[in-house]
């Protein structure tokens, strides 16, 4: 064999070694970026409100961690719960005791905080550290689970409990040579008890494996670190509790913020269009633009498009079905005036009346980007 060919090989074998993600990459659905995987947004034209699993994002710490459900078992433990139970002596349930919990289906969307970081880069000159995403970091699916505050209650919880703190089953993070533990981010028992999910299916079909199974949290409305995958031990404590997901990562840190930072909860206003990055579309005939717009804060109110730099901004129409849900389609038609380089921008507005400005509030981490993104298509 050719040293050529031997290299490649070798790079082929490395590469098979260090795979994070166990369903298929395919190129024309899913980014890979730094054993991550990001939706391409043309992968979405013609589909339906959920994004089918074939094509949701990944975002892993370390890789996908095949889980035996047979031995699998949910622990609860702290000082939130009635009688203190320890970490080596919990509050534990098995997959059939979830299975056997009233269920709750609901579409909810999820989306990491860095989604759209690379835009700090390309349109503010602000390159950040962390997964160089687009806007595809992003999606809605069909959950299927068991409420987390049933499962809290069954446990034992007291009036005394502050923080629910669920912790992954994936391979401790080690980043700068610190081993900084399994993945793990507390919330506050409110929002715990309030319309979290215990997700045990996405899309009608038991949880995939680089998506939490067995089990995973989903926490709508709330940045995606807040739903564990993988989820085994799950902490409730009387106390506060700190890990390095809502103390060093996931908080806004830089000019205008305090000096620890202020804590990320809930996502910001976003709009895509369903086009690859530089479309091509044909001279000469009119294009409905498809696309869509999301918020952390509840339900889209409005979108605007435009075509010529920002100079004016027409209304999109909004999918009726989508009222009040998790994410809001809408279409724009486009007369193109020529061929050459254009243009396309959205922007939404949310129940909240939050907006998109045109420049993201830069900070150190790359989180939240929520500037209109000035997306390029070329008419031919
Ligand atoms: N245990 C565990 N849970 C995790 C993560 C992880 O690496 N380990 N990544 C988090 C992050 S940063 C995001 S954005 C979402 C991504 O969920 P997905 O891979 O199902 O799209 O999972 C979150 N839950
Ligand atoms: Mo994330």
């Amino acid at each position: 064999m050719h040293r050529r060919q031997l290299i490649e090989l070798g790079a082929a074998m490395g590469a098979l070694a260090e795979a994070t993600i166990v369903k298929p990459l395919v190129p024309s659905l899913l980014t890979a970026r730094d054993g991550n995987a990001e939706m391409r947004w043309e992968a979405m034209a013609g589909q339906g409100y959920v994004v089918p699993t074939d094509r949701f994002f990944v975002r892993n710490h370390t890789h996908t961690p095949l889980v035996d459900v047979d031995t699998w078992r949910l622990r609860l433990f702290g000082t939130g719960l009635r009688g203190t139970p320890t970490r080596d002596d919990p509050v534990e349930f098995d997959y059939a005791d979830l299975r056997a919990m009233p269920a709750v289906q609901t579409s909810a969307l999820l989306e990491c905080a860095g989604n759209g970081r690379r835009f700090f880069a390309s349109q503010q000159a602000h390159p950040t550290p962390g997964v160089p995403w687009g806007l595809g970091a992003v999606g809605v699916a069909r959950w299927r689970g068991v409420r987390l505050s049933t499962v809290l209650r069954h446990a034992g919880l007291t009036d005394a409990a502050v923080d629910v703190q669920p912790e992954g089953l994936d391979p401790e993070y080690v980043t700068g040579g610190v081993n900084l533990g399994r993945v793990r981010r507390s919330l506050p028992i409110g929002k715990a008890l309030d319309d979290v999910l215990l997700a045990y299916e996405m899309n009608g079909k038991a949880l995939p494996a680089d998506h939490g199974f067995p089990v995973r949290l989903v926490v709508p409305g709330w940045i995606g670190i807040s739903s564990i995958k993988w989820v085994g031990p799950i902490e409730v404590s009387a106390t506060a509790l700190f890990s390095p997901w809502n103390t060093r990562f996931y908080r806004m840190f830089g000019p205008g913020h305090a000096a620890d930072g202020r804590l990320v909860t809930t996502s910001v206003v976003k709009s895509a269009f369903e086009l690859p990055w530089d479309a091509r579309v044909p001279a000469g005939v009119d294009v409905l633009l498809h696309g869509r717009s999301w918020s952390g804060n509840g339900p889209i109110r409005a979108v605007e498009v435009s075509t010529d730099d920002g100079a004016s901004w027409q209304a999109a129409d909004l999918d009726p079905d989508d009222a009040g849900g998790a994410w809001q389609r809408w279409t724009a038609v486009w007369h193109p005036p020529g061929p050459g380089r254009w243009t396309l921008r959205a922007r939404a507005t949310d129940v909240t009346g939050a907006g998109q400005p045109d420049e993201a509030g830069p900070n150190e981490l790359g989180y939240l980007f929520d500037g209109i993104v000035r997306h390029p298509v070329t008419v031919a």
